[in-house]
């Protein structure tokens, strides 16, 4: 090797593996004697590696060891990285496609089991995934958990891994054990790409995703929760709407199996109908539900009791196609729909709720460290020394922030995505100065549009139905085609 080629090197390696000291910023780190938040003001995080080795105060003062980067964030906001603890990445292509969908028409025409099992290639599965995990990472999501249904052979299977890993994240990619219409059974390239070990030096482990479970167990199940051991997936997660929508009792058969009580994590993805029995199993077993607020309203999943069971639960976003990404967002959103739940729950009774029932730092809370909780990382979702730098800078001078003195607030109400400066992920720059710095995002966007241009024009010239008709799954309720709501005075428009 050339002898600058060896310097080039060098210092790209002193670059990368560089500590880092984000000083003098507003700090919303973790006390875990109290257990609760804890503000420090005019504060430096001192990065060594992938972990946080110091929180330092102003005063008494604080001297970065020599060779360390030095970033000033006076006037920013250090917050722990988000949590979305439901996605399904792949599926970036459909972006703006599903604006005013159902889910019953979601399950036809852009779900696993619709046209995309046929058309899409592993490129588009593998730039689909980079560019919404992309989006994430803008938005100040350092966490992952990727329902990957778009394993339909082994290529797009595969395909989903590495976007993830390309994506820098904290991705838990969890391959879905789905039936297809060619009969593919996953099991066998999901055993062999956790063996490639092609994650093991990435922030991308491999869990396992499954929506088929039936009672009494098939042999295909146990085999399922086998691979779950043998690869030891980090975590294990499952759809679950009950009610009107079916599958009820999902909880309640995951603990009569014996899996829910164990050692490995189990999220529960929407839990629109949950009863009050599956809310305390979830309790008495330390597993999580991931409520994706904008989705449950966009598709018309509901949640009506979800607010009852935040105790237990983080949030997602479900599919980025259709609405936002951000989970600043989604806590927002679900904070003030929470509100309004329980302070109409007094209107109704002619009684005016004098206490606001939900603070920002609960919705904080649902955005952050919950989604460690729901993983069982100790060392995640949380500001404090020995976790893991994952974490976000938000700009505290723009003009929607200016005048904060509550960070927590100031992030969770003022916010916007193009307050996030800084992203680390794993001690290292994910993004940087209001610029993705991990991999190509320019030469992403390009091979990602030629995706999605082939995807789009596809769609466009399919035959569906204009209403979903037929069961949605078994034991769900009938469909119905219900009353628009109309923004234009006349008929002239309709819809
Ligand atoms: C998929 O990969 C598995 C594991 O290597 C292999 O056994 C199987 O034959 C492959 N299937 C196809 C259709 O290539
Ligand atoms: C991970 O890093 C180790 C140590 O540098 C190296 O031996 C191994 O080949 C790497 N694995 C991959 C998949 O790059
Ligand atoms: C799960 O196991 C713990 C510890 O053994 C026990 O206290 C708890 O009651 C169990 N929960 C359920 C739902 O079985
Ligand atoms: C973007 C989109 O899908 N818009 C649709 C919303 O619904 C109306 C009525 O079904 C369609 O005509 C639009 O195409
Ligand atoms: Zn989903």
């Amino acid at each position: 090797m050339h002898a600058l080629a060896v310097l080039a090197v060098l210092a790209h390696l002193a670059l990368v593996n560089a500590d880092v000291v984000l000083q003098g910023g507003t700090v919303i780190a973790f006390n875990d004697a109290t257990n609760d938040l804890e503000i420090m003001r005019d504060t430096s995080v001192h990065i060594v590696g992938s972990t946080i080795a110091g929180l330092h105060p102003a005063s008494p003062g604080f001297t970065p060891p020599a060779g360390t980067e030095v970033l000033d964030v006076r006037g920013s906001i250090v917050s722990p990285g988000f949590f979305d603890m439901h996605r399904h990445a792949w599926q970036t292509a459909f972006k703006t496609l599903g604006s005013n969908t159902t889910l019953p028409e979601y399950a036809l025409r852009y779900g696993s089991g619709g046209p995309a099992s046929r058309v899409f290639t592993p490129e588009d599965v593998e730039i689909g995934q980079l560019a919404g995990l992309y989006e994430s990472l803008n938005s100040g999501v350092t966490t992952v958990l990727d329902h990957a249904h778009h394993t339909w052979s082994n290529d797009t299977t595969a395909a989903g891994l590495r976007g993830s890993i390309a994506s820098g994240l904290r991705v838990f990619w969890c391959p879905s054990v789905m039936s297809t219409s060619t009969g593919f059974d996953q099991m066998a390239v999901i055993r062999e790409l956790f063996a490639g070990r092609s994650w093991e030096n990435s922030t991308t482990r491999i869990g396992l995703s499954f929506d088929e479970l039936q009672e009494p167990l098939t042999p295909r199940d146990t085999a399922v929760f086998d691979l779950a051991k043998e690869i030891d997936a980090p975590v294990m997660t499952f759809h679950f709407l009950g009610g009107p929508w079916g599958g009820d009792g999902l909880p309640q058969a995951l603990n009569r199996l014996g899996f829910l009580n164990g050692s490995m994590p189990i999220v529960l993805s929407h839990g629109s109908f949950m009863t009050t029995t599956d809310m305390n199993l979830l309790r008495s077993t330390n597993q999580f539900l991931a409520i994706t607020p904008e989705s449950e309203m966009h598709y018309g999943h509901d949640h009506p009791s979800s607010h009852l069971i935040m105790d237990q639960a983080a949030l997602g976003v479900d599919t980025h196609f259709t609405y936002s990404t951000d989970i600043v967002g989604q806590a927002r959103i679900w904070l003030q729909s929470a509100r309004l739940v329980a302070f109409r729950q007094e209107l109704q009774k002619s009684q005016i709720n004098v206490r606001n029932p939900m603070s920002a730092k609960q919705a904080f809370f649902l955005a952050t460290r919950n989604g460690a909780l729901a993983l069982r990382r100790d060392d995640l979702g949380v500001v404090k020394v020995g976790a893991k730098a994952d974490l976000v800078v938000f700009d505290g001078t723009s003009p929607n922030m200016l005048g904060w003195s509550d960070p927590v607030a100031a992030i969770i109400l003022h916010s916007h995505v193009s307050d996030v400066q800084h992203v680390l992920v794993d001690g290292e720059f994910r993004k940087r100065d209001g610029k993705i710095v991990f991999g190509d995002f320019k030469a992403v966007s390009e091979r990602f549009l030629q995706s999605r241009d082939r995807i789009q024009e596809l769609w466009a010239n399919m035959n569906f139905p204009a209403f979903f008709s037929g069961p949605f799954r078994p034991n769900a309720a009938e469909g119905v085609v219900g009353p628009v709501l109309d923004v234009v005075r006349g008929d002239a428009t309709g819809y």
